[in-house]
């Protein structure tokens, strides 16, 4: 198929997207919105014509079914699990993520998230924006630092290494936990999450949603992890088991963690906001203007690449063996 061809294949939008990525997708395909993934807004045209989605919403097996001739669906976004991709993959339904062009933001986001806090630095800023400071004297000294600590990473993909790289830079030895050690990485590997936890006191979580993953640090992972300990999380709220990390910020069992991302977002339990060793953000890890956008560009190449050359860029695994 030539490039031009494309402009007759429909592509599919449910929810929201990135405007760059609809504009992208506008300029070479037809494009056509809905409002949700739900088989029950489905309309006859749509089951005919739809050939690819584009989102970052909600995919599962019973919207990829309503859709007979769907040939790809392009995910917004490195994590996948809101896509059925096991089910897709089954199907013959190609599925793509954005990998590698948020690496390098999300690890200065984790990185910038750790100091925060330790540092209590949105606290301390907010000390000086109330005039605490002049009427008050200097913030407090910080009960966490940087200084004296070791990183494990859950998680030693991508990003994981990058966030590896970084604490490297600072100073901090590093050790990890992942499905299997991975080749060339100079890091101690640790075959449990439990193990990890009790030889570190920095726990940096950036793995994936999975079943596997599901509330993994859990409140024998905190209490190994210990009374300076600081738990990270960048990568899926489902991996943590909020109730037991709420129980172990009040009770001191670890120091304090920091959160961009949450189990039910964008709801975050309110004792996690009324805790004071908690520094929260809502879930930026790469919501700069520059990666959205390369996130976006990577989103609608894929679509062409599929489409124009039959091969996309960036394939999730469960579906590599899709052929165009
Ligand atoms: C985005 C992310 O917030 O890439 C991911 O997996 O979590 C983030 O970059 C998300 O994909 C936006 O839908």
């Amino acid at each position: 198929m030539t490039l031009a061809e494309t402009n007759g294949i429909t592509i599919l939008v449910p929810g929201k997207l990135h405007p760059h990525a609809a504009r992208r997708i506008d300029e070479r395909f037809r494009l056509v919105m809905l409002d949700k993934a739900d088989p029950s807004l489905v309309s006859p045209d749509m089951a005919r014509d739809v050939k690819g989605i584009a989102g970052m919403t909600r995919i599962d097996a019973a919207f990829i079914d309503a859709l007979p001739n769907l040939e790809i669906i392009a995910n917004f976004g490195v994590g996948y699990d809101a896509v059925d991709a096991a089910h897709a993959g089954r199907k013959g339904v190609m599925v793509t993520n954005t990998p590698d062009v948020l690496t390098d933001e999300v690890a200065d986001t984790a990185v910038g998230l750790l100091i925060n806090t330790l540092r209590e630095l949105p606290r301390a800023e907010r000390w000086l924006r109330e005039g605490r400071w002049e009427r008050e004297g200097g913030y407090r000294f910080s009960r966490g630092s940087l200084r004296g600590r070791s990183a494990g990473i859950f998680g030693m993909g991508r990003i994981g290494q990058a966030i590896a790289t970084r604490l490297a830079a600072f100073g901090l030895p590093i050790a990890y936990h992942n499905r299997r050690p991975v080749a060339g990485v100079p890091y101690a590997y640790h075959d449990s999450l439990l193990g990890l936890a009790g030889a570190v006191d920095t726990l940096i979580c950036v793995a994936p949603s999975s079943p596997s993953t599901d509330k993994a640090i859990n409140a024998e992972v905190l209490r190994a992890l210990g009374a300076d300990g600081v738990l990270i999380n960048i990568g899926r709220g489902s991996t943590v088991d909020e109730e037991a990390l709420i129980a172990a910020l009040a009770d001191e069992t670890i120091l304090a963690a920091g959160l961009d991302v949450f189990a039910h977002e964008p709801h975050v339990p309110e004792a996690l906001l009324a805790l004071e060793n908690t520094s929260l953000l809502p879930h930026v890890g790469s919501a700069s203007v520059i990666t959205r956008e390369a996130m976006a560009d990577l989103l609608a190449d894929n679509l062409v690449a599929w489409f124009v050359d039959g091969k996309p860029l960036t394939p999730v695994p469960e579906t590599a063996h899709v052929g165009g």
